[in-house]
């Protein structure tokens, strides 16, 4: 197989071109960011050392309900994707860690490990699927898993999460995000009551399974694939199963797992406040579960809850470590684009979350001035924090400007030629 990445003289070449525009951009900010008593290599650090997990899925072309319409050189299996996943982080130095979704991404540990290790990529949290049916399975999912009524189907549920975590341990994950699809779709088909029992005592098991070190997610999702209840419906059900469960236990928040217009960043807060935030799912949304690019639609709301991430981060919050990744589908972009520029948004508002004057900002609370706290806020979100962006990357020997040198690069056309079009390769609704 030819050499898939990103050649390094390519990405020196584009910067070296872009420098000196970039160098009188960040020197400006710098200018602008003094007089708000605010150091500008000082943010651009921290920006540096903020990643956010990609998802293995997420380099194939998703799709809907209606159809999926594949891209040219889609993955054809796990070390595919991890090709596509090292470009990603070759440009923007942002997503050093994959995660993987089991079992499409089950290939012996020792290979990933070194597929992985030679492209400077880890493992984020494994993943785990009991919301479909593999091939070879011998009970359906199609009435549930974890909180199915037959204990034998819990039990292969409750089984293959426990390889999810034996495969994690080998190549190195530290964390398992329990993907379920249980739930009814029509009222009076399920107990509540008891569907949930049902799923406490499946988590149960897998808990007991989890090494010292690790964590398990839960996720909330109010709607989807069942459309009259879900199983863990909104963050209050995510929060009992966290406290039922133990203290290696946290919530994920999806940011497309809610009620169109339900405040988000309060439900992060209430998370943290509680000890109990995991982490995030990050993507967009307009409608419901639309997996669009984190940033694209609604900028201002992931920016309100990276504001409250560093609020925490500033008040020290114990045993703070949110897991950041991104959960999304590409249906109409290259998803390695679409990939870059969300770990891109994800940063910024990373960024500007950090230009919050919290001292002010506290102090007008506390002087009930709405305006003027609203106003604080805004002058965060307002500034043009891509100059920072740029440094870090720059900084870390990625891509001034990483899509319009993965679009010089060809990488696209090159791996058309080795990878045949595929009209399976997953997808559909995730
Ligand atoms: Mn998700």
């Amino acid at each position: 197989m030819a050499e898939l990445h990103i050649s390094g003289e390519l990405i020196a070449a584009e910067n070296d071109r872009l420098l000196a525009a970039h160098k009188s951009d960040y020197e400006a900010l710098g200018t602008h960011l003094t007089r708000r008593n605010i150091d500008i290599d000082a943010i651009t650090s921290k920006v540096a050392e903020f990643f956010v997990a990609v998802p293995s899925w997420g380099v194939g072309t998703g799709g809907t309900r209606f159809a999926r319409f594949p891209g040219i050189g889609e993955p054809r299996g796990i070390f595919d994707k991890l090709d596509d996943c090292a470009v990603i982080q070759q440009l923007t130095r942002t997503t050093p860690n994959v995660s993987l979704h089991i079992p499409w991404d089950k290939a012996d540990p020792k290979h990933l490990k070194a597929h992985a290790d030679a492209h400077g990529l880890g493992f984020d949290a494994m993943n785990s699927n009991t919301f479909s049916d593999a091939p070879d399975q011998a009970h359906s999912y199609k009435y549930g898993s974890l909180s199915h009524v037959n204990a034998a189907t819990r039990t292969q549920a409750i089984e293959h999460n426990i390889e999810c975590i034996e495969i994690g341990a080998a190549i190195g994950s530290k964390a398992l995000t329990v993907w379920i699809g249980d739930g009814s779709n029509f009222p009076g088909q399920s107990n509540f009551a008891k569907a949930f029992e049902r799923y406490l005592a499946s988590m149960l098991e897998i808990y007991k399974a989890l090494p010292d070190d690790w964590r398990i997610f839960s996720e909330h999702k109010m709607y989807e694939p069942a459309f009259y209840s879900t199983v863990v419906q909104d963050w209050g059900t995510n929060y009992l199963i966290a406290q039922t469960l133990g203290p290696k236990a946290y919530c994920l928040v999806d940011l497309g797992h809610h009620a169109p217009n339900t405040n988000i960043e309060m439900i992060v807060s209430r998370l943290i406040q509680f000890k109990k935030l995991g982490g995030f799912h990050f993507n967009d949304s307009k409608y419901g579960d639309d997996d669009l690019d984190a940033g694209s639609i609604d900028p201002y709301r992931l920016f309100l809850v990276f504001n409250e991430l560093v609020d925490a981060e500033d008040r020290g919050v114990e045993n703070f470590h949110p897991a950041h990744m991104i959960d999304q589908s590409h249906n109409v972009t290259d998803p390695i684009e679409s990939l870059i520029s969300s770990a891109n948004e994800i940063r910024r508002a990373y960024a500007q979350a950090l230009l919050v004057d919290r001292k002010a900002l506290s102090a007008y609370q506390d002087e009930n001035d709405a305006l003027m706290a609203s106003d604080i806020l805004k002058r965060a979100y307002r500034t043009d924090v891509e100059p920072i962006l740029a440094e870090a990357r720059r900084q870390s020997a990625g891509a001034i400007d990483p899509i319009a040198t993965y679009r010089k690069s060809g990488y696209r056309e090159l791996v058309g030629k080795e990878r045949p079009l595929s009209a399976a390769g997953g997808g559909g609704i995730i």
